[in-house]
C-alpha cells in the first residue's frame, strides 16, 4: 500500500476517538429515538435501514474526522451505495462502522443493539469499541492492550479474561441468521443438529454484542456467516483480547461471511462438530 501521509496514531489514540464516536452515537440512537423510525428494507424484505442508522453514522464519521481528516471511514449504510473514499493522501488507517448493529432489536426496541467502531492498520484491527446503550455497557480493546468492560450503572471497568471452557455438550453457543431465506433455510438445519449436541443456543441479533458476550461469558461460543467486516471488527477485538479464538466456521482466518468465536479448546470441538453436521462453512452467503 502508499505510504502513509504522516506518523501513524498509536492505538490508545484511535481508541479513544472511536470511545468518543461510539458512545455520542449510543446516546443518539436512544436519547434522540423518534416516533416514526423510517425503516427501508435493504438486501431483503426482512433487512431493514432506519433513518436512526444514517444520523448514527453520520455522527461517527463527523467524530472520526474531526481528529482524522484523512482516514478511510467505511460504515454500513454508506458502503452499499456509495463508499466513502480516503480524502488526500491516505493516512493507513480505515475505520468499520456499523451505526446500529441489531437493527431488527432497534426497530423493535428489543434490548440487543449496539454501535460498533473499529480502527484497521493495514488491515489489522488495533482498536475496537461496543457501545450497548440498553445495558448501559462499552466493550473496548486495544491489539494487545487487553479487552475491558465500562458499566456505566457500577461505574466499573472490568478486565475481561476467559476462564476454562466447558466442553461441547455444556456449552451455550450462539449464532445468527442471515437475512436471506434459502441462507436461513440452511442454517436453521444445522443448528436443528447442533442444538442436541450443546446445551442451548442462543439467537440475540447483533454480531458485536454476540462476540462481546463471549469475552464476557455470557455465552460459550458464537458463529455465525454472512457478516461483514464492520458486523464483527470491533467485536473481535474485544473477544480475542480477552483469550478466545477468533477464525472463520472451519478455523482457518477470519473473513467476512465466516465468523466463529470461543475459547481455543472449545472452538476446536465447535469447528469439528459443524464440519462433520455440515455444510460447514457454506452455510452463509460468503463474501
Ligand atoms: P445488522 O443488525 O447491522 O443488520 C444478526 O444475525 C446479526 O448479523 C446482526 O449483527 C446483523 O447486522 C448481521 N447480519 C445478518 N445478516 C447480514 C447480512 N446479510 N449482511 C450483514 N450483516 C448481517
Ligand atoms: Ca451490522
Amino acid at each position: 500500500m502508499t505510504a502513509p501521509a504522516g506518523p501513524l496514531p498509536s492505538r490508545d489514540e484511535l481508541l479513544s476517538i472511536a470511545l468518543e464516536a461510539a458512545t455520542a452515537a449510543a446516546s443518539l440512537i436512544t436519547g434522540d429515538r423518534p416516533e416514526d423510525l423510517g425503516a427501508e428494507t435493504k438486501s431483503s424484505p426482512t433487512d431493514l435501514v432506519t433513518l436512526m442508522d444514517r444520523r448514527s453514522e453520520a455522527l461517527i464519521a463527523e467524530t472520526i474526522r474531526r481528529y482524522r481528516p484523512d482516514d478511510r471511514i467505511v460504515g454500513e449504510e454508506a458502503a452499499g451505495a456509495d463508499p466513502v473514499d480516503p480524502v488526500g493522501e491516505p493516512s493507513g488507517v480505515t475505520w468499520w462502522v456499523d451505526p446500529i448493529d441489531g437493527t431488527t432489536n432497534y426497530v423493535y426496541d428489543h434490548p440487543g443493539y449496539a454501535v460498533s467502531v473499529a480502527a484497521q492498520l493495514d488491515g489489522r484491527t488495533v482498536a475496537g469499541v461496543v457501545a450497548d446503550p440498553t445495558h448501559g455497557r462499552v466493550y473496548r480493546a486495544t491489539l494487545g492492550g487487553g479487552a475491558f468492560c465500562d458499566d456505566e450503572h457500577t461505574g466499573r471497568s472490568l478486565r475481561l479474561d476467559l476462564g476454562d471452557p466447558p466442553p461441547l455438550d455444556r456449552a451455550l453457543v450462539a449464532t445468527g441468521f442471515s437475512y436471506l431465506p434459502d441462507v436461513r433455510a440452511t442454517q436453521a438445519r444445522v443448528v436443528a443438529e447442533l442444538i442436541a449436541r450443546v446445551r442451548d443456543i442462543r439467537r440475540m441479533g447483533a454480531a458485536a454484542l454476540d462476540l462481546c458476550s463471549v469475552a464476557s461469558g455470557r455465552v460459550d461460543a458464537y458463529y455465525e456467516a454472512g457478516l461483514s467486516v464492520w458486523d464483527y471488527a470491533a467485536g473481535a477485538l474485544v473477544a480475542g483480547e480477552a483469550g478466545a479464538s477468533v477464525t472463520a466456521l472451519d478455523g482457518s482466518q477470519v473473513r467476512p461471511g465466516s465468523v466463529l468465536c470461543a475459547h481455543p479448546r472449545l472452538a476446536e470441538r465447535l469447528i469439528e462438530e459443524l464440519r462433520v453436521i455440515g455444510p460447514g462453512d457454506s452455510i452463509g452467503p460468503g463474501e
